[in-house]
């Protein structure tokens, strides 16, 4: 059985602040801004949060419930990310299987190097805490499980500076009585669904998934609401279970841009999962000029009804920026990943492997592939003047929701 560890710093922008200027700390602190800034909080600390100040909060609804001796900070993105860094090399002493997924939170499976402390995931954890605290002055949770799920929620339950572990066939017992939206994946368009059927709980949802199992087998045709909502708790009730499924390590994190969109109701709709592909693909080029990068592979994601998640990537002929070099691509993935008549959920395109982006023009000369960049680079002007809507290729228009979950 593997044992997997999250670790997630506490109040991370506010931690570094506090770490470098001590004095802070006591203090109800607010990085994001200046208490009279427009614009949100990114990260309130812990005294702040007693207040109720929480993330994207307004900066000045913020100042309105803090006391006068409140500190209000523009912050420094840059280092941040050197603390990330550091941080994350220092948990790469402990463990090489590592996958950072946000600047201050790793999965690490720490299977093959538990012998080095007594098989006793406790010291490992501590030891962990103890250098980040000692060499970076931050704070951090830790959760430690048989799979991802029962971590992440582990490292949030004891917040800050936690740690906490589900002993092997604890899972269950541990997610039972936690509401079911604390798994990752259930959120607000899932959770009044669930409700409504009076699953409230992680354990109200496992006992749904084994009552309806025989049922879910035989006595066909279900209803789609009813499959639904089956297929949901199969999928809660699946985070109970150890997982082997190994930690791929990258040297580095991995730079990408992604976009995703959950449909307001899942579809069977190609055209119109094609189109919102299409829009998506373009958000993702939109990123990349602004950036001045190309990107050489595509990957499309698709989510179906029943929460499978497929996925698959292309490289292109040449790097690109241009949507319909992109689109080509992720249309043709797309085709390969979806059965016509299958619900889809969501759909997602990535695009990796990137690389500045005056290398590929040199190699191209002024081609069609440079012209349409140059329009694209007009529309984007556009759009972000007056809004996506004000102009807009054709086959986006039935898309009509842009609510995009991206990365
Ligand atoms: N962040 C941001 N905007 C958001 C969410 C987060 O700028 N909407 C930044 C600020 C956070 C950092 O990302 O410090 C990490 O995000 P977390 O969700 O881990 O939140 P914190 O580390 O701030 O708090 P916690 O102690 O709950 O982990
Ligand atoms: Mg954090």
């Amino acid at each position: 059985m593997r044992t997997f560890f999250l670790l997630d710093i506490d109040c991370f922008f506010a931690s570094v602040e506090m770490a470098l200027h001590p004095e802070l700390r006591g203090r109800p602190l607010c990085i994001g801004g200046l208490r009279t800034d427009r614009g949100i909080v990114s990260c309130p600390n812990y005294e702040a949060r007693k207040y109720g100040v929480r993330t994207a909060m307004p900066l000045r609804s913020a100042a309105r419930i803090l006391p006068s001796d409140a500190v209000f900070l523009r912050g420094s993105h840059r280092l941040y990310g050197e603390y990330s860094e550091k941080v994350m090399a220092m948990l790469r002493d402990f463990t090489p299987d590592l996958e950072q997924v946000s600047v201050d939170e790793a999965y690490m499976d720490v299977t093959g190097c538990l012998h080095f402390w007594g098989h006793d995931p406790l010291r490992m954890a501590e030891a962990m805490k103890e250098r980040i605290g000692r060499e970076c002055g931050l704070s951090v949770s830790i959760g430690v499980a048989s799979n991802r799920v029962c971590a992440k929620v582990a490292a949030g339950v004891k917040k800050p500076d936690g740690l906490v572990i589900v002993r092997p066939g604890t899972e269950r017992g541990f997610l039972a009585s936690l509401p079911v939206e604390t798994i990752p994946g259930i959120g607000p368009r899932t959770l009044p669904h669930l409700h409504t059927y009076g699953i409230r709980t992680v354990g109200d949802a496992m006992a749904y998934a084994e009552r309806n199992a025989c049922s879910g087998d035989r006595r066909l045709p279900l209803r789609a609401e009813r499959l639904r909502t089956f297929s949901l708790c199969r999928f809660i009730a699946s985070c109970a279970v150890p997982s082997d499924d190994a930690i791929v390590p990258h040297g580095h994190v991995e730079k990408s841009i992604s976009r995703d969109m959950t449909f307001g109701a899942d579809t069977a709709d190609r055209e119109r999962v094609g189109a919102t592909l299409y829009y998506l693909a373009e958000r993702c080029c939109k990123t990349l000029r602004e950036d001045e990068l190309t990107a050489s592979t595509v990957t499309v994601r698709v989510r179906f009804a029943d929460f499978t998640t497929v996925q698959k990537q292309a490289s292109l002929p040449f790097p690109s920026s241009n949507e319909e070099d992109i689109f080509a691509a992720a249309r043709r993935l797309l085709a390969q990943l979806c059965v016509p008549g299958q619900l889809v959920r969501l759909v997602g395109v990535k695009v990796s492997n990137l690389s500045g982006a005056e290398g590929s023009q040199l190699d191209l000369g002024v081609t069609a592939a440079e012209k349409f960049g140059a329009l694209h680079r007009r529309l984007d002007s556009l759009q972000s003047r007056y809004g996506y809507g004000s102009i807009r290729w054709g086959i986006t228009c039935g898309v009509a929701e842009h609510r995009e979950e991206g990365e």
